[in-house]
């Protein structure tokens, strides 16, 4: 195992002043934050796609960066030196989960027998890796996107048979994510949408997907899958719309299919900004309908309109969004880079500046989000900003439910005119932001 990532030291906590391109800065799994470790708070989750999968090819070019390491690509033999470069690479870094899709782990073939059997060999030896490291699952997933066969969907497919085939997958996938004993189980609906409504039926292919859902569900609690399952929301790319849109979009899905008992959402910070929303507020709508489950920590370029999957190192965005998981009590899930390298940073020592940069990142953010939640200040702003509610009768009333359109037209008549309302002080609270992130 030690062949890869040979020249790497281990990943350690030196501190904010350390010059070391090597060592977290920031990242101290030990600390207390909160009561709690770092490590606890960030349960960090290797993408096995882009970092043993993704070599950089785009539509415009190949491969810039080697993955095969050391062997043929498309063969078993690759399949399970990718295993040992994984299991290295985390080591390496201490992050102590990854997350999979089906056909990370095997090359497909042609016939999905003997897919399955590859996946029972590499899946017998993911288990001795995870038996001898600690090393954890985070989620699983199948991929139900790249094979031609899905061009039209796969829940929302208008073929029987694929329908059939993305079934079949799903079951693979839940299979492998209880032998791995795997936190969660990822619906990523890339081609869940459509291109255009004329030739849609776009009722028929929800409840497809529901359908489909629930047959995971079902199967997955057969089987003893008791984590969460997760919607990941994506507005577009690679379908011009895609039905799971964003988390408000998602959850109102769930519920309408009365899926919302065994399903908390994914939330991936690119998606987000692709739906127009920040970071921010799809964490917040997740965790205030109780659904914030876990995260796909990345970051977009505001320049460019798709999902770039940088590493993230954006403070400002780690600290809002850390803000929102502490006040939510934490992930049921974890913290997924589900990030690449850029095209040009093609090097085994790239791949751990990413995972540095953003395990640092995030590292920062909890620090910062723990400083505005000590200090209480927000808080209590916006407690107090809606004290009219709380503490005059009028408030009470409205809040109690007792109150009509009626009652408060005669009310409005009685004041005449309301009390002008109080200043927002967005200015003034982000300022508070800053100094939380810079003193
Ligand atoms: C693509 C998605 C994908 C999911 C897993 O945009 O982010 O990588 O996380 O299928
Ligand atoms: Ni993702
Ligand atoms: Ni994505």
């Amino acid at each position: 195992m030690d062949r890869y990532f040979e020249n790497i030291p281990e990943i350690r906590y030196e501190g904010k002043d350390s010059k070391n391109p090597f060592a977290f800065r920031y990242y101290d799994k030990d600390r207390i934050v909160l009561g709690k470790p770092m490590r606890e708070h960030l349960p960090f989750a290797m993408a096995w796609w882009h970092n043993l999968c993704a070599a950089g090819t785009d539509m415009f070019g190949r491969d810039t960066a080697d993955k095969s390491f050391g062997e043929v690509p498309g063969s078993m033999a690759h399949a399970k030196a990718k295993v040992d470069a994984g299991f290295a690479f985390m080591k390496k870094l201490g992050v102590e989960y990854f997350c999979f899709h089906d056909v990370d782990l095997v090359p497909e073939a042609e016939d999905i027998k003997e897919t399955n059997r590859r996946l029972d060999e590499i899946s017998d030896y993911i288990v001795e890796k995870i038996r001898e490291t600690g090393i954890r699952c985070l989620w699983g997933t199948a991929n139900l996107f790249s094979n031609p066969r899905y061009m039209n969907g796969a829940g929302s497919t208008n073929s029987a048979e694929v329908y059939c085939f993305a079934a079949a997958q799903i079951k693979k996938a839940l299979d492998l994510t209880v032998k791995f004993g795997g936190r969660g189980y990822v619906f990523w609906g890339g081609r869940e949408g459509y291109e255009t409504l004329l030739n849609t039926d776009m009722k028929f292919e929800q409840d497809n997907i529901a359908r489909l859902m629930k047959m995971a569900v079902e199967y997955g609690r057969s089987i003893g899958f008791t984590g969460d399952f997760y919607i990941e929301p994506k507005p577009k790319e690679p379908m011009k719309h895609q039905y799971d849109f964003d988390a408000a979009t998602a959850i109102g899905f769930l519920r309408r299919y009365g899926l919302d008992r065994d399903f908390k959402l994914n939330i991936e910070a690119n998606h987000a900004t692709l739906a127009g929303h920040s970071f921010q507020h799809e964490l917040r709508v997740s965790a205030m309908n109780g659904m914030l489950g876990s995260i796909d920590a990345n970051q977009g370029d505001d320049l460019l309109g798709w999902d770039t999957d940088e590493f993230p190192f954006n403070v400002y965005e780690s600290t809002l969004c850390m803000y929102e998981v502490l006040k939510a009590g934490g992930l049921t899930g974890g913290f997924n880079f589900d990030a690449k390298n850029r095209r040009p940073s093609n090097t085994p020592e790239d791949m751990v500046y990413g995972y540095i940069l953003g395990m640092d990142t995030f590292a920062l953010g909890l620090l910062n989000a723990a400083k505005l939640i000590e200090e209480g200040e927000l808080d209590a702003f916006v407690r107090n900003r809606y004290a009219s509610f709380r503490e005059t009768d009028l408030g009470r009333r409205i809040l109690s439910g007792g109150e009509t359109l009626a009652s408060l037209s005669a009310e409005a008549e009685r004041l005449g005119k309301p009390t002008p309302p109080e200043s927002g002080r967005a200015e003034y609270l982000e300022g508070l932001l800053n100094r939380a992130m810079f003193s």
